[in-house]
Order: C-alpha cells, then sequence, then structure tokens
C-alpha cells in the first residue's frame, strides 16, 4: 500500500508535505479534503487525527500521522533535505518551530480571512499585518547572510516549511517587493521544488 496523504491543495501546510513526497520520489496517493467545508473534521479523518486538521499522513504500514513538519521530518528521515550536521539540524528545526508558531498564525491566517473567506480589510485583526510583516522581516534578516538557504549550505525542510505561505504571502495582503531577500530566495526554493 503506498502512502496516503490527505490534504486541501489551498492549504501550506498540506502542499508541502507533497513537495516532500515529490522531491523525494516517494510514490503516494492524494486525497482531496475541502477544509472550508469542514471536511476535515468527518468521523473517518477524526479517527485518524482527533485534531480534525489536515494533512494527515497514512503510513504503508497503516499508521497515521499529522502535524506537516511532524509528517515531513518523518518522510525525508536520512534524505539529503535534512543535514547530517546536528548543528546544522538544529537551526533547521529553528525555522521550522518558528514557522509554526510565528510565521504561520500571522501570514497564512492573513491569507485565509482575505483570500479564502473574503474579509475586507476593516475586518481582519490588524495585528495579523504587523505580526506578518515583523515575521518576513526576520526572514529577509535570515537570508542576508552568505548561504542562499535558510538553515545550512543547501536546501532543507526549513526552506519548504517556510515557502509554503510565503508565496502565497501576496494572497494574505503583504508585498514582498519590501523583502527583496526573501523574494529572491521563494523564487529559488520554487525551482529546486519545481513548483514555479
Ligand atoms: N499545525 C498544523 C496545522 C494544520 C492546519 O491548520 N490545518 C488546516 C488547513 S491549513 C485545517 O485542517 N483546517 C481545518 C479545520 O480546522 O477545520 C500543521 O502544520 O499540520
Amino acid at each position: 500500500m503506498p502512502l496516503t496523504l490527505y490534504g486541501d491543495p489551498i492549504s501550506g501546510n498540506c502542499l508541502k508535505v507533497r513537495w516532500v513526497a515529490e522531491r523525494l520520489g516517494l510514490a503516494y496517493d492524494w486525497i482531496d479534503v475541502n477544509v472550508v467545508k469542514g471536511e476535515a473534521k468527518a468521523a473517518a479523518l477524526l479517527s485518524l487525527n482527533p485534531a480534525g486538521q489536515v494533512p494527515i499522513v497514512v503510513l504503508e504500514d497503516g499508521r497515521a500521522l499529522a502535524q506537516s513538519n511532524a509528517i515531513m521530518l518523518h518522510l525525508a528521515e536520512g534524505s539529503d533535505l535534512i543535514a547530517q550536521d546536528a548543528y546544522q539540524r538544529a537551526r533547521m528545526y529553528e525555522w521550522m518551530f518558528w514557522e509554526q508558531y510565528t510565521h504561520e498564525p500571522a501570514i497564512a491566517v492573513r491569507r485565509f480571512h482575505k483570500h479564502y473567506l473574503g474579509k475586507s480589510e476593516d475586518e481582519i485583526d490588524p495585528a495579523l499585518m504587523v505580526k506578518g510583516r515583523a515575521a518576513l522581516a526576520r526572514m529577509e534578516l535570515g537570508l542576508a547572510g552568505e548561504t542562499p538557504w535558510l538553515a545550512g549550505d543547501a536546501l532543507s525542510l526549513a526552506d519548504v516549511a517556510l515557502v509554503a505561505y510565503t508565496r502565497v504571502a501576496h494572497e494574505g495582503g503583504f508585498d514582498l517587493a519590501d523583502y527583496p531577500a526573501v523574494e529572491a530566495w521563494v523564487r529559488r526554493v520554487e525551482a529546486a521544488l519545481r513548483i514555479a
């Protein structure tokens, strides 16, 4: 039985898992789950992830796993998307934890409210723009150094995790032209993942 990925193609959290499977040449079945229609809360999916969210992967042996970054780490175990060096690996985790706690809750949430729920600027919490811009500025700083990637000298899961919502930040009202190093990095990661 191949891997089964449950996800919504509008979700960066779901797409990042799919991109890793593609990059590693893993065979998988993709099952569309429409989060706007509440399908992630269907009983069959709640039995796989009681949190009622996608992405979810069901592994070849039938075991399920949720949380995009946990899934990516599991699929990419032993691959060149995870540095061998312990410090470089920890820098990758640093970006991945930050992505979930700081970047995604501002940029992905603002995008969802604006682009998918169609809310006007007045209806969206103004703090989301402030927090999202601060997150983009943090990335700009991180990408100002010698290496073209976020962690270490090669594409890693840190880049995959963060490109997912950064590349569609304009749909949330953010202007990447204000962050030239981030904009160039987005193009670089898209080319590496062949998702441009
Ligand atoms: N931290 C989780 C977030 C997952 C998440 O927020 N999933 C959203 C789609 S991006 C979802 O399933 N929402 C449906 C719902 O809450 O009903 C991850 O990285 O996988």
